[in-house]
Parts: C-alpha cells; sequence; structure tokens
C-alpha cells in the first residue's frame, strides 16, 4: 500500500514540477529580448576568422537590425566605401561605417572588443578592411556587403574584382568609431549586461518549483510516518 502510494506521489512530482515551472519559464525567455536591449535580430560577422575574408561576406538585413563584427587576429577593421570605388572611404555626406583597427593577438580567438552597426535603410553597404600588411587586405578581396542588390551588375564578385585593381586599402581620416559603436565583450563574446535579467527570472522560477516540491515531500514524509 505504501509502495502503490510513494509510486503516484513520484508520479504526481513531474507533473507538478512542470505545471508549475513552463509558466514561469516562458515569462523568462519573453524577456530576454528587452534584457538584451536590440532592436531586431542581431547578425554576427566574423572578421578575419578564415584569412583574410569576412564570415559571412554577403549579409540580408532588415532596417533595425544590428550587425555585430567580432575580430581575429592579427588586425582588422570595417570601413564603408562606394560600389566604385572599393578600397578608399565612401564619399557619404553624413560619417562613414568604421570601426577603427581591433587587433586581437590569441591564434583562433576573437579580440574582446566587437564593433557594431544598426542598419538605417535598405541600401547596399559595401565594407572593406582598411589593414595593409602584409598586403593591402582589400586589394586582396578582404571585403562585404550588406543588403547587396537583388539584380544587376553590382554584385560583391565585382566588387571584389574592382578592389583586387586597387592595390591599396585606405585608412579614413576621422577618428574612429563612427557609424557604429564598440563594445567590450566577456571571454565568450557575449555583449556585457543584460544576462542578470535572465537568472533572476530563473531563480524565481526555482523557488515556486521549489516550494511544489517541498509540498509533495511533506505530504510523501506524512505517509511514511
Ligand atoms: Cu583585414
Amino acid at each position: 500500500m505504501i509502495s502503490s502510494t510513494f509510486a503516484l506521489v513520484l508520479a504526481a512530482l513531474p507533473l507538478a514540477f512542470g505545471a508549475h515551472y513552463y509558466p514561469a519559464g516562458n515569462a523568462t525567455s519573453s524577456y530576454l529580448p528587452t534584457a538584451t536591449g536590440s532592436a531586431g535580430p542581431v547578425q554576427t560577422v566574423s572578421v578575419g576568422k578564415n584569412g583574410l575574408t569576412f564570415t559571412p561576406d554577403t549579409v540580408s538585413a532588415k532596417i533595425g537590425d544590428e550587425i555585430v563584427f567580432e575580430f581575429f587576429p592579427k588586425n582588422h577593421s570595417i570601413v564603408q566605401a562606394d560600389f566604385n570605388n572599393p578600397c578608399n572611404p565612401a564619399a557619404a555626406a553624413d560619417s562613414i561605417i568604421f570601426s577603427g583597427f581591433i587587433p586581437s593577438a590569441a591564434p583562433g580567438r576573437p579580440a574582446n572588443q566587437t564593433f557594431t552597426i544598426t542598419v538605417k535603410d535598405d541600401k547596399p553597404i559595401w565594407l572593406y578592411c582598411a589593414a595593409l600588411l602584409p598586403k593591402p587586405h582589400c586589394s586582396v578581396g578582404m571585403v562585404a556587403v550588406i543588403n547587396p542588390p537583388k539584380q544587376g551588375p553590382n554584385t560583391l564578385d565585382a566588387f571584389r574584382l574592382l578592389a583586387a585593381k586597387t592595390n591599396t586599402s585606405t585608412v579614413p581620416a576621422t577618428p574612429p568609431p563612427t557609424g557604429g559603436h564598440v563594445e567590450t565583450v566577456t571571454p565568450s563574446g557575449t555583449p556585457t549586461g543584460g544576462r542578470p535579467a535572465e537568472f533572476t527570472g530563473a531563480a524565481s522560477s526555482f523557488v515556486v518549483s521549489s516550494g511544489v516540491v517541498g509540498g509533495i515531500m511533506a505530504v510523501f514524509a506524512g505517509i511514511m510516518l
């Protein structure tokens, strides 16, 4: 008798646990976007992770999306160019995108600083790296595009071919960062701040669950006595 009651209590335990745990869990995950503070989805581009390239080198993004650039060894940068003039800063009226140089000394590891831009319109954004050693990174193909034209001749391949003819990689004269912001990140690559709220939510849902488990354990103790 006692053992069958014990089995019933054990069978009920995950139900009680689940019923109380999941609403709290949902509340926690729905709170996350607010905690990270971003307006739209976030995409990450690795700079120099696979040689003198951007990974990915083509990004589709909506207005309001954030693009985070993480920098691998040894030393790279992000500069905005015009399609017809690769490897040179764009002649935009307002400030262009320029991260400055962000070095990383650890092989295979990104720097502890990232550069983040927010996409403001649906026009193509042509990018290059302004590093010059051992040869101009832009001219050897370290270029990328955000929202390339859906048709026509202005492709990333065409931009890269034009870049190969320059043999330059010009550093903008304006002090960086412009057109985005530099953030210091934790070793795991997560921007600092925002995470404690998640743990607070998890902790409070655990408290609720503990109460349920405690109640069931009290019933169980009553049976045993
Ligand atoms: Cu580079």
